[in-house]
């Protein structure tokens, strides 16, 4: 992890040169204005790079005539304020954005776009980000933690960002991720872990010119940079009594620090906090809540224009498992639906899209559509916590189109993406509040030459983004076009091969995981990675599958259950309470039901479990044979990482399969009618 292990050649990901070949190959002409800033600035250098490798020609100018020219890259006082507009007319293809960093997000939908933006004459499309802010979020730490490592729940090496105790010197792999995340319109990234320990708390007060050096490198890519900062900061690093946030000392100690964080970094966006949940320090401490948590960071924040990104990940961690009324499901909902109205403008509430943690499959959280006077953003997991930790190939494009596309307002009015974003949906009353928050993830990326350890698992970084954009692009579409830019001009086989392996990859992953919606039954002991059916059973985290001879499931209705169903706004309320709608997915979820239950797909629960299991690892076995033969059709390092993979996903998913066939046998005494073999 120190700076002279990045010498391996880092992998472009999907910005190889080659795929800016049909752009590079053109007269090409960039309109800046006299404002274009340092994001001007990378437009002119991204074409200047284009043409020179594939022999078009680069005319920047100020005023200048489109004849002569293939393609115009223009900002414009009449171009959309956000995002861009491209057109094709005479023969030139034009691209026209209010700002810079419109025109770099236009010019990355050229090179997607390849030789079709140069193709017939059409007129305007407009492309605009639904959510303002799309962000990535990164569980680095400064120091290696004696147990998460240096990257908390990473799985791609060390931080890019720091290294031997500090940030680091050569922010080189910094930039070019910069690029990368500029490339597909993220806008905003927070550079450490939201568990703050002692080393990178600092990072507020005597790092901030290391923060600013790192904010320099993101700048040019139209990404404004944040740090998660620690309820306990007063305390901490300002030597104070209290971090009570009603009280004047705190108040001023923030005011003060804010002041300066600005000083250091104009466009700093502001601050991402983890409070009272899994140990670190929140409001609760002196009894006050989390309105009054938030709102004392965004008082400190507000004259700077910051944000305060709070998280709602709020649940007792220390929970008694013999105790069948506590349900972690509701937690976040029962802490934060009372507070609806209290949080400050600037204040937006981070919800997980799911009420527990990032599971292969979850309902969509509740809390979402709880709190319609509170700007809300969405948090989805790029980092493979629960999804094979970038040992496995898990496109999970589709897990998150389904989450931002889930119609959750009261009578379904609004999905998910239009609550963060502040759009309306069919149905949403005139009155309606409207306040957009933004989507966010934890990011995949760490030192390792392939950015994400499973070379594959670059496409969810990029469906991250250009789902971010835009939540109702098609998932599998997106894969195609990842496809398309990571291996620019490869074999036809090579693009039918990993669409074939990883379209379908995520239920695929869930299909021989933990079954129908019931979570976990991961190993506590190696991080979530690899089953272990009642590993968390009887521990103190609240998750809990409660299988016994007869049946599995959690009650979570309303008539019998925790009343979790209850927290849904209609129809979902109703959907999940009544068996008879609760959809096959997620049935153990929101029921306890006997083995012999018959699912809507008409088989019963325990025949499910064995059939899907044993279905799936065949599935993932033949992709073995699929990848083999690509050999030579793809870069070799990249093809020898993936196949080591492979391998080991076939252990796992094989691991996976017969623990839980086995498990649940040998809880229900049910032969498996396939025969197939049980241990
Ligand atoms: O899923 C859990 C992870 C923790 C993480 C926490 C969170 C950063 O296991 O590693 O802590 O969620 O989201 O805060």
């Amino acid at each position: 992890m120190s700076d002279t292990t990045q010498t391996p050649p880092v992998h472009p990901a999907w910005l190889p040169d080659a795929a800016f070949a049909p752009l590079g190959s053109r007269r090409v002409l960039v309109v800046t204005g006299p404002d274009a800033g340092p994001v001007g600035a990378t437009v002119v250098d991204e074409v200047r790079r284009a043409v020179t490798t594939h022999g078009g020609t680069l005319t920047v100018a100020d005023l200048a005539s489109a004849d002569d020219h293939d393609l115009v890259l223009r900002v414009a006082p009449d171009g959309p304020d956000t995002g861009f507009t491209r057109l094709r007319t005479g023969g030139v293809t034009v691209v026209v954005a209010g700002d810079a960093t419109g025109l770099l997000h236009g010019l990355h939908d050229v090179v997607r776009a390849g030789e079709a933006a140069f193709g017939a004459d059409h007129p305007p499309v407009v492309s605009r980000p639904l959510a303002p802010v799309r962000m990535l979020d990164h569980w680095d730490n400064i120091d290696v933690h004696p147990v998460m490592g240096q990257v908390e729940r990473g799985y791609a090496g060390g931080s890019i960002f720091y290294a031997d105790g500090r940030v680091r010197e050569d922010l080189s792999r910094v930039a070019a991720y910069a690029r990368m995340l500029g490339s597909v319109g993220i806008n905003a990234v927070a550079i450490n872990n939201v568990n703050v320990h002692a080393t990178e708390a600092r990072l507020l007060t005597d790092g901030l010119a290391d923060v600013a050096r790192v904010a320099d490198v993101f700048r040019p890519h139209g990404v404004r940079t944040y740090l998660s900062v620690s309820f306990g900061s007063p305390m901490r690093l300002g030597g104070l009594a209290t971090n009570d946030p009603l009280d004047p000392d705190v108040q001023a100690w923030w005011a003060a620090t804010a002041d300066r964080v600005w000083a250091t970094i104009p466009d700093f966006g502001g601050f991402v906090v983890k409070a009272d949940s899994e140990g670190q320090p929140g409001p609760f401490a002196y009894g006050r809540d989390h309105a009054d948590g938030a709102n004392l960071l965004a008082r400190a924040v507000a004259p700077h224009g910051g944000t305060v990104f709070w998280r709602a990940f709020v649940y007792n961690h220390e929970q008694d498992w013999r105790d069948r009324r506590t349900d972690r499901a509701r937690a976040a909902y029962d802490h934060f639906a009372p507070l609806d109205g209290r949080f400050d403008d600037n204040v937006v509430l981070q919800v997980k899209y799911g009420p527990l943690d990032f599971q292969v499959r979850e309902p969509v959280s509740p809390v979402i559509a709880a709190v319609p006077r509170t700007r809300v953003a969405v948090e989805l997991q790029v980092t493979q916590e629960y999804t094979g930790h970038q040992k496995h190939v898990c496109y999970l494009g589709p897990l998150w189109s389904d989450v931002l596309g889930f119609p959750l307002a009261e009578n379904a009015t609004r999905t998910v993406a239009s609550i963060a974003s502040g759009a309306p949906g069919p149905g949403t009353p005139e009155d309606a509040d409207l306040r957009a928050g933004g989507i966010t993830a934890v990011s995949n990326v760490g030192d390792d030459e392939f950015w994400t350890g499973h070379p594959l698992a670059q496409a969810n970084l990029y469906a991250y983004g250009r789902l971010a954009w835009d939540p109702a692009a098609d998932p599998v579409a997106l894969l195609d076009e990842w496809i398309g830019l990571t291996f620019p001009g490869a074999d036809p086989r090579v693009r039918e091969t990993l669409h074939g392996l990883m379209d379908r990859s995520w239920l695929t992953y869930e299909a021989y995981t933990a079954p129908l919606g019931v979570c976990f039954m991961v190993d506590p002991l190696r991080g979530h990675y690899g089953p272990n059916v009642d590993g968390y059973e009887y521990s103190k985290w609240g998750t809990y599958h409660f299988a016994d001879r007869d049946g599995i499931g959690v009650d979570r209705t309303v008539a019998t259950g925790t009343g979790y169903t209850g927290q849904y706004p209609a129809p979902w309320r109703d959907v999940y309470e009544d068996l008879a709608t609760c959809p096959d997915e997620l049935l153990l979820f929101f029921h306890h039901v006997p083995y012999g239950h018959v699912l809507h797909s008409g088989t019963t629960v325990i025949q499910h479990v064995y059939d899907t299991r044993a279905d799936a690892v065949e599935l993932v076995e033949s992709w073995v044979p699929r990848w083999e033969a690509l050999r030579g059709l793809v870069d070799d390092r990249l093809h020898a990482r993936v196949a080591e993979r492979l391998t080991e996903q076939v252990r796992s998913a094989t691991e996976w399969r017969d623990q839980v066939r086995t498990y649940f046998f040998r809880k229900s005494g049910v032969p498996d009618a396939s025969g197939r073999p049980i241990y």
